[in-house]
């Protein structure tokens, strides 16, 4: 069986891939960086969700000789011109502070109205071989940004971002109901041929 590597320590994302890849009928073994403790995690130095992507697929191909899969992801505000993107995680200053993220976004949009509160999140999905061999897709979500959270489910800006054509939070929706629309279910997906092509 194909040892696929997936470069992330976050056991949501480990599991959502599984999913993926069985439904698609791949049979891959899927194990996460934890697998692999001696190596550091990569900094993500680039300016786009696809270059963070790649960068961290090649690291982990490089260093463990097995095909390796990352994403990147993020949230863009039409009206700040794509911000926060790449900068989704520390926003307000702290990787990952959820909330302290969130709140300084609602406060930055505190005076625009409906109209003008779109946004999506984005997600690119990369794949690399240890020979540097890639490919990066990319899948997206688009929506309105609402004025006050709503929703329990998730992590991240979900309570605050309503997908077009639903009336309730990506934080009110189930994890699968999520997953069929989110931007990282559509990246993995578009990349199901690749891997099936380049790390059967
Ligand atoms: P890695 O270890 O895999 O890098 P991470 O938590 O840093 O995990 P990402 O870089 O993919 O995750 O996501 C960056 C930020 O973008 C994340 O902290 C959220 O604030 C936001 N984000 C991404 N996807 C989201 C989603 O589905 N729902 C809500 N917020 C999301």
């Amino acid at each position: 069986m194909t040892r696929l590597i997936l470069a992330t320590r976050n056991a949501g994302k480990i599991t959502e891939l599984r999913a993926i890849l069985a439904d698609a009928g791949l049979t891959h073994e899927l194990v996460g960086a934890d697998a692999y403790p001696e190596i550091p995690d990569v900094k993500e130095t680039g300016v786009t969700f696809a270059e963070n992507a790649l960068l961290k697929a090649h690291a982990l191909a490089q260093a463990t000789g097995h095909p390796a899969i990352a994403d990147d992801s993020g949230l863009c505000v039409d009206v700040l011109g794509g911000a926060p993107g790449i900068f989704s995680a520390r926003w307000a200053g702290r990787h990952g502070d959820d909330q302290a993220n969130l709140d300084l976004l609602l406060a930055q949009l505190g005076d625009i109205s409906d109209p003008h509160r779109a946004a999506h999140f984005a997600c690119a999905a990369a794949l690399a071989l240890p020979d540097g061999t890639e490919r990066v897709v990319e899948g997206r979500l688009t929506g309105t940004l609402r004025t006050a959270p709503a929703g329990t489910n998730g992590f991240g800006y979900d309570p605050i971002l309503q997908p077009d054509g639903s009336a309730r939070t990506c934080a009110e929706l189930s994890p699968a109901e999520k997953n069929e629309i989110s931007h990282r279910g559509k990246a993995f997906r578009a990349l199901v041929p690749a891997i099936g092509e380049l790390a059967g």
